[in-house]
């Protein structure tokens, strides 16, 4: 190749990229009233930066290869911040490292572009081997923390297992998304994944919704999402753990479940968005439910909405890890609208939207989950006597 006709590939590289950057996103007109999903994902691989892909120098790449390829973009954390829609995003190499990144946008669901450097998060404690899944909490204290799992070898493995691993709660502050502090690990005496800071304190504390789980992957014994008050942020410690969210035999969060980004405060009480996930013949399969809590206890359920709010659906149920939704950000603005960030089959992001009255109405006036086939057919029936009393009338 020579330099013009390299340099004309480059050209057209770029041209491509920006084009699918600028790709107007459309809501997809069918709705079950409760939000809307939108026609293109927000982010995917192709989205990330060219410039962390390609070494744009000939003599070093007379071929114009991909030097680092990038494999999927998931798992974000949302905030709004200067006026825009921001996502530390959960990006994989083809070396499945994941590592954060930000992408930002005017109007949160479409024009997504990633910052030109992938996030420096120090690793001044015991570094980690992989991190993840970032949740962004902008507290009351005034800084911007960002909890995430930290993944290390398990070195009590026995001998040849290369797989075993630990889960641990990363703890990081910004004020400028640019800058972090990485403060120690949570202590904990079970493993923690799916760690989000509430962000108001609450008896004075900070307050933490935690996953407690038996092993890496296991939640086994712990029960469901938990809740811990830390004396000190920079020293976190989960003293008494309490769970808040149970899971339920034969509901949809029956395996595991884990709370998404921390929760919208409402007139009505805290809404919180999670994902549940339940075991069939094809695997695992993750959903994202709904639920509140009071605002004077935000311990205390008090909505929650039986089965799931959004499922895998179309493209969404196919990717790196199949028929997955898992959400970890959400931004509200302030005229009530709600942008819902989420990943599927751990491959690329999408953005739902819907209003906080909306899903105050969708929490409260679902019926709960009655554990059984007759009562979810005795809920059915209700609503069938009042129907036809007034489609009769
Ligand atoms: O692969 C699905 C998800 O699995 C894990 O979630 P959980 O701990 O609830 O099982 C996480 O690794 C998450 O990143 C991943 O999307």
């Amino acid at each position: 190749m020579n330099s013009i006709e390299y340099n004309k590939r480059i050209k057209e590289l770029f041209t491509h990229h920006e084009s699918l950057i600028q790709k107007k996103n459309e809501i997809v007109e069918e709705s079950n009233g409760v939000y809307n999903r939108y026609k293109n994902p927000v982010l995917t691989n192709k989205h990330t930066p060219l410039i962390w892909k390609y070494d744009f120098n000939q003599e070093t790449n007379p071929y114009l290869m991909e030097r680092n390829g990038i494999n999927a973009t998931m798992n974000s954390g949302a905030i709004k911040y200067n006026g825009k829609y921001i996502l530390v995003v959960r990006v994989e190499g083809a070396d499945r490292k994941s590592f954060f990144a930000i992408a930002e946008s005017p109007n949160g669901i479409d024009k997504f572009r990633f910052w030109d450097y992938p996030v420096t998060m120090p690793e001044d404690i015991i570094p980690a081997t992989n991190i993840y899944d970032m949740r962004l909490t902008a507290h009351e204290d005034g800084w911007i923390y960002g909890i995430f799992c930290a993944e290390r070898y398990d070195n009590n493995a026995p001998k040849g297992d290369l797989s075993s691993a630990t889960a641990t709660a990363g703890i990081a502050r910004t004020k400028d998304l640019i800058n972090w502090e990485r403060l120690p690990d949570l202590k904990s005496k079970r493993q923690q994944r799916n760690v989000v800071l509430h962000p108001e304190f609450v008896d004075g504390k900070y307050a933490l919704y935690t996953r407690p789980q038996d092993g890496f992957i296991d939640a086994g014994s712990g029960g469901g999402i938990g809740w811990a008050l830390i004396d000190d942020i920079t020293n976190a410690v989960v003293k008494d753990e309490k769970i808040i969210d149970y899971r339920f035999y034969h509901t949809i969060k029956e395996v595991k479940n884990g709370e998404g980004p921390h929760p919208i405060k409402t007139e009505k009480g805290w809404l919180h968005l999670a994902h549940g996930v339940r075991g069939c013949a094809a695997g695992l399969r993750y959903v994202l439910y709904m639920y509140m809590t009071s605002l004077e206890d935000p311990t205390k359920i008090i909505a929650a909405p039986s089965g799931y709010f959004m499922a895998p659906e179309g493209e969404e149920r196919i990717g790196d890890v199949s028929n997955v939704l898992f959400t970890n950000g959400w931004i509200a603005d302030e005229d009530g609208k709600v942008y819902i960030y989420y990943a599927s089959s751990d491959t690329r992001m999408h953005v739902a939207t819907s209003t906080i009255d909306k899903l105050i109405d969708y929490c409260m006036n679902t019926p709960q989950d009655g554990l059984t086939t007759k009562a979810s057919v005795d809920n059915i029936k209700r609503l069938v006597d009042n129907n036809l009393k007034i489609l009769n009338k």
